[in-house]
């Protein structure tokens, strides 16, 4: 179900017609990196072009191949049912505790992980569901978990923050805001101890990147040169507090700037303008250049958590952003004028994306609780 991760030789993407789009907007790097530095991510000539709404510019992107979007549009569909199922279920009371949707957000990791390599890792905070399943995790066992059964990725004992899958590159789901950062940046230390050639990617959120452990890591990343891409999702909101309320910067991307580490603003709405800015700083990392910075302009359409009346916003805004810069509409829309898919194309997707949901359902309904003897396993005593 997973999209094809980047292969180390080749990227399909690179050297197809650019295509006119919303594309990334780099931070200055000759203020940002000593001079003898390579050039991996230097602003690309299309990216000079109009602003968008949400603060990128308009440029050229590569385009994706058909299969290239085929499969982002069912990964991206698939973390959006997912989560609708999951605040169902929710309501129905199947699903207890915490529960932080990533509905609206869903290019940001679909295309990070479109740029990725077999072995690289990804951590994140709570908003954790639509990471685990673009690493490729189970959605049986991510469900599973939400209901706090057996089959569960943490034996339905960690809930929907704490689900971890080392096999698939995924190191949680992290309740403590910021703490994911720190982590990420310990996950690319061990990688430069290895010297195996992984980078790791920490996401983390606009309110987040207002942590003092965010600049510790970020001082000891650029000195230690490691591979880590710290991913700030600007989804415009941390908790009910918007970022001009919050934040002295408001551009994220430039956050590194003091450290020495490049970043980029990227349309975090575009699940192509993510592959391609994935891409650069993958690369920039993996030629041992140190940490690279990527600020994702996104938007969650739904509120905090399943508890937050969304006062602090209209439904306007919401509406608005829904309508102008939805990422699966944005694909869809794509895949049906360039007659690369048919709206029966696309059926059939949507049928089998459902299917898995169902099943991942039903299996969280029907599985049984643990045992209570597992109350005192997997704990230290
Ligand atoms: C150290 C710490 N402080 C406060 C909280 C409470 N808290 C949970 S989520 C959140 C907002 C974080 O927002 P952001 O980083 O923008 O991520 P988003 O929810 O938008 O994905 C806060 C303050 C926490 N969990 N941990």
């Amino acid at each position: 179900m997973a999209v094809a991760k980047k292969k180390p030789a080749a990227s399909a993407a690179r050297g197809s017609a650019p295509q006119k789009s919303s594309a990334t907007k780099p931070v200055s790097k000759s203020a940002a990196k000593p001079p003898s530095k390579p050039a991996a991510a230097k602003p690309a000539a299309a990216n000079s072009g109009s602003a968008k709404s949400n603060g990128v510019t308009a440029g050229l992107l590569p385009a994706l191949s058909r299969e290239q979007e085929l499969a982002a549009y069912k990964q991206m569909l698939l973390i959006r049912r997912f989560e609708e199922k999951a605040g169902q279920m929710y309501g129905m009371g199947l699903i207890g505790g915490f529960c932080h949707l990533y509905i609206g957000q869903e290019a940001v990791v679909v295309g990070m992980q479109m740029a990725l390599e077999d072995g690289d890792q990804v951590i994140t905070g709570y908003r954790d569901h639509g990471h685990m399943i673009a690493c490729d995790m189970d959605p049986k066992g991510v469900m599973a978990e939400l209901t706090g059964r057996r089959g569960g990725y943490s034996k339905g004992k960690g809930g929907s923050m704490h689900m971890f899958s080392v096999e698939k590159g995924f190191y949680g789901g992290h309740g403590i805001v910021g703490a994911q950062v720190s982590l990420g940046t310990g996950l690319a230390l061990a990688n430069r101890y290895r010297g195996n050639d992984r980078v790791s990617l920490a996401y983390f959120g606009d309110g987040a990147a207002n942590q003092g452990q965010v600049y510790e890591s970020f001082n000891m990343a650029e000195l230690w040169k490691l591979p880590v891409i710290y991913i700030i999702e600007n989804n415009r909101y941390a908790m009910g507090t918007s970022v001009t309320r919050s934040s002295a910067q408001t551009d994220f991307s430039k956050r590194g700037i003091s450290f020495n580490i490049p970043g980029e603003k990227v349309d975090g709405m575009d699940v192509r303008a993510v592959k391609d800015a994935g891409e650069r700083a993958v690369k920039w990392c993996r030629e041992g250049n140190g940490p690279f910075i990527l600020e994702m302009m996104t938007y969650r359409y739904r509120g905090h958590s399943m508890s937050d009346p969304a006062k602090y916003r209209t439904r306007e805004e919401v509406e608005k952003v829904r309508g102008e810069q939805d990422p699966i509409e944005q694909v869809r829309l794509r895949l049906i004028e360039t007659k690369r898919a048919t709206e029966d194309d696309l059926k059939k997707i949507d049928a089998q994306v459902r299917a898995v949901v169902n099943d991942a359902a039903e299996f969280a309904t029907n599985d049984p609780e643990p045992d209570p003897s597992e109350l005192w396993t997997d704990v230290v005593r």
